[in-house]
């Protein structure tokens, strides 16, 4: 069947709109209808030509809610009508690493969606006979797109699409590295470096974790607001200092904050947030991707004196089993996510999305099919 799409056909140019081919779900696959995506910067990322995995032609987008239309042969934890957010770290519950309890780095299809394509090594879109490539296993620019079935979390049908699509990564990567990955305590103070969807998030999470003290970093100004109205306590411009904002925070926080996480992909920014750290004690979380072959570096006795530096992806979150209670979360008006919606437009104006997030004017872009 034919469906609407924005294409990435090449690094670095806009995405064109168009009609492409979708075939149907195989074995273990299911159809579904996106409802709305959300625009994060690794999709921005991914299309700057930064991304060692960047794979083109392709569908990007990875932060879906959306209706399963169709299921492949042998599919059985989901049904035609049930509401799914795709999953791009998938939860297969079978591997060695779903097993381990201590990752939700699921590894089933690990590399066929790292070439772009389903797990029988092929890609369900085309056009002109052409193979059209997947990304993240979700590509969710997409009206019609087909996923894994373990790539998909139902979740409850009375959540809005619209935005709970937000949920599918920036917002639970924030709060889950605050919950799961750093496991912060009541009574800690936190440093957010960089105060996008993910940055914002994991103030949302800080509060969530009864953080005493969160002190929200951007060089951009006008983010402050909404990270005051999610519960940062603190505002740093690292533009308006000339010591190195890691000094400023040691020296505002009495030696350094328990916890901090870096939201940005800057590798500059990732030592200065392990820096800030507290001596004996302190743990940085690196979430932002840095560009492709980029190194960080510290001195190693920031470590020897107690510093942990950790990285997350997802937030440490099982798609399957945990994202659908961060639905109810939502429901309950424990997890905001209305407030991250800046922007919303139509599929034909998903450029508009990315500028806006280049320009800094928007937390979240939801594309509404
Ligand atoms: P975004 O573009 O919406 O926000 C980035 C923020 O960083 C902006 O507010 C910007 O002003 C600020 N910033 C830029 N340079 C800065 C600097 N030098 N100092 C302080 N602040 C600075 O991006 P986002 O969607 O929130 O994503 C943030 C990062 O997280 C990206 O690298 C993205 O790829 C990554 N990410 C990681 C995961 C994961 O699972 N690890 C998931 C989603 C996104
Ligand atoms: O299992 O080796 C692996 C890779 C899993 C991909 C996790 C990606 C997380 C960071 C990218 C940000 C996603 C929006
Ligand atoms: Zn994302
Ligand atoms: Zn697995």
């Amino acid at each position: 069947m034919k469906t609407r799409a924005a294409v990435a056909w090449e690094a670095g140019k806009p995405l064109t709109i168009e009609e492409i081919d979708v075939a149907e779900p195989k074995a273990g696959e299911v159809m579904v209808r996106m409802v709305a995506t959300g625009v994060c910067h690794t999709d921005a990322y991914t299309l700057s030509g930064d991304d060692p995995e960047g794979i083109f032609p392709s569908v990007l987008g990875h932060e879906g809610g959306g209706v399963v239309e169709a299921v492949g042969p042998g599919v059985t934890s989901v049904a035609v009508g049930d509401h799914v957010i795709p999953l791009y770290t998938p939860e297969c519950g079978k591997c060695k690493f779903c097993l381990s309890g201590k990752t939700n780095l699921c590894q089933a299809i690990r590399a066929t969606q790292g070439q772009g394509l389903m797990p029988d090594g092929s890609s369900r879109f085309s056009k002109n006979g052409k193979p059209i490539f997947h990304y993240m296993g979700t590509s969710t620019f997409a009206e019609y797109t087909v996923l894994p079935e373990i790539a998909v979390a139902k979740i409850n049908k009375a959540a809005p699409l619209d935005k709970v699509c937000l949920l599918g990564c920036g917002i639970t990567t924030g709060i889950g590295a605050v919950l799961n990955t750093a496991k912060v305590e009541p009574g800690a103070t936190v440093a957010v470096f960089g105060l996008g969807g993910i940055g914002l998030s994991v103030i949302q999470g800080a509060v969530l974790a009864k953080a005493s003290r969160i002190i929200a970093v951007d060089i951009n100004t006008e983010k402050f607001e909404m990270a005051k109205l999610l519960g940062a306590t603190d505002f740093v411009n690292p533009s308006e200092y000339s010591d190195p904002i890691q000094n400023v925070i040691v020296d505002l926080t009495d030696g350094g904050v328990d916890y901090s996480f870096e939201c940005v992909g800057n590798t500059n920014l990732m030592r200065s947030a392990l820096e800030c750290c507290h001596k004996g004690w302190g743990e940085s979380v690196i979430i932002g991707v840095a560009g492709s072959g980029q190194e960080i570096s510290t001195r190693p006795f920031q470590l020897v004196t107690g510093r942990v530096w950790r990285g997350t992806a997802f937030g440490g979150v099982k798609g399957r089993t945990q994202l659908p209670d961060y639905v109810e979360q939502y429901m309950r008006g424990d997890i905001k996510v209305d407030e991250m919606v800046t922007h919303t437009m139509g599929l034909d104006k998903i450029n508009d999305a990315f500028d806006l997030m280049h320009e800094g004017k928007s937390i979240r872009s939801v594309i509404i099919y």
